[in-house]
């Protein structure tokens, strides 16, 4: 197989509401949605969701137009390829970028289970028909307005809650959290806002009982996590620490966390996604699917990867209108009393709109091989 065309474009969806982390706030989404063509006519469609500033990772929206366009485009473009290990073989020598590799391995994995007739979560070795459902439930400056979510997403029968936390936005908090909705699935998510010396408030949330504790240490660390999980009894959960399966099993090495956050961007694409969860099944180490606001594309990947039996825990994949008023594909993605089913349709097993695609579009890049 070759991919015969790639495609780029730049698209934006307004959130419904401001989402604020202990880095960043944002009242909109940019992500670069890729179309591929391959020399057999099918087609294949994948989303890099990487955000717009560097807060969370290295990468930005530039950064990854530029390696889509000058890099990962010319090491593919009309080259043999054979199976998705071949395919990622082909630009083995660029160096990180997830995000960006990501969006055109998703795209890949889309063209070959659609030239299959085979649903993605099926080709990936998924084996549950639904996928519990979480949120995520961005810093408030008003913790009435705070709780007044928590209940309404508990009402609409979401599994868990995962709170932001930072300095200044943590104990008090959790504390009301636990104080007003008793023992709910509750965890805290800090994006790498805390260092050692922040143990006392570290060692204060330990004592709520939390499902985990996610990234609560530097973006690049895993030998301060280790210490830390020495001190407390609830699990950390390493989210931005874990870029491959190579990072996860060195991690487990050195207990330097006891569940994995797995993104499908974060690590690169779909098939390393996979080769996490594989090592974690293995070791007995629960993972759950996390997010990055994905729109429609990215989101079905997202559902198709949390269906493979290691994600024991709730993810943060909740229906499209958490963030969204109207997404990219169809039909919605939808969760219903807290659980999304996984489409047995092929491919991603949702539509993209071509339509609306082109109403949020502001920058578009095309190549075709020779
Ligand atoms: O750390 O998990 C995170 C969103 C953007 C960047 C980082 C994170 C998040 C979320 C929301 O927590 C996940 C989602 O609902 O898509
Ligand atoms: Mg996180």
């Amino acid at each position: 197989m070759k991919l015969h065309r790639i495609e780029l474009r730049l698209t934006r969806l307004p959130l419904v509401r401001p989402f604020r982390t202990s880095s960043s706030v944002k009242s909109y989404i940019e992500h670069i949605l890729v179309r591929v063509e391959t020399d057999s006519g099918h087609s294949g469609w994948g989303e890099c969701a990487s955000p717009s500033d560097p807060y969370y990772c290295p990468e930005t929206v530039a950064t990854c137009w530029h390696m889509l366009k000058d890099f990962l485009t010319p090491l593919t473009l009309g080259k043999e390829w054979s199976s998705l290990d071949d395919f990622v073989h082909l630009y083995r020598k660029v160096k990180g970028n997830n995000f960006a590799k990501a969006g055109l391995e998703m795209a890949c994995w889309d063209a070959v289970a659609r030239s299959q007739g085979q649903p993605l979560a099926a080709m990936l070795g998924g084996t549950r028909r639904e996928i519990a459902s979480g949120v995520s439930l961005g810093i408030e400056k008003d913790l009435g307005v705070l709780i007044a979510l928590v209940e309404q997403y508990l009402a609409e029968g979401y599994r868990r809650i995962k709170l932001k936390v930072g300095p200044g936005h943590d104990v008090e908090v959790v504390s009301a959290v636990r104080a007003k909705f008793g023992a709910i699935p509750l965890q805290v998510d800090a994006n790498s806002a805390y260092t050692l010396a922040d143990f006392d408030i570290l060692k204060a949330l330990d004592s709520f009982d939390l499902l985990l504790i996610e990234q609560p240490l530097a973006h690049d660390d895993m030998i301060d996590h280790a210490r830390l999980q020495a001190q407390m009894k609830t699990p950390i959960c390493l989210d931005e620490s874990i870029h491959s399966a190579e990072d996860a099993r060195k991690a487990l090495e050195i207990d330097a966390g006891r569940v994995i956050n797995i993104k499908v961007s974060r690590v690169g694409g779909l098939r390393e996604a996979k080769a996490i969860h594989d090592l974690c099944l293995a070791h007995k180490i629960p993972v759950w699917c996390g997010g990055m606001h994905e729109f429609g594309i990215g989101r079905a990947a997202n559902v198709a990867i949390a269906s493979l039996p290691g994600f024991s825990l709730p993810g943060d994949v909740s229906g499209s209108d958490k963030y969204y008023k109207t997404d990219l594909v169809e039909p919605t993605i939808v969760a219903k009393c807290g659980e999304i089913t996984v489409p047995s349709g092929p491919g991603l097993g949702y539509e993209p709109i071509l339509e609306r695609i082109d109403r949020v579009t502001s920058r578009y890049h095309d190549e075709t091989a020779k």
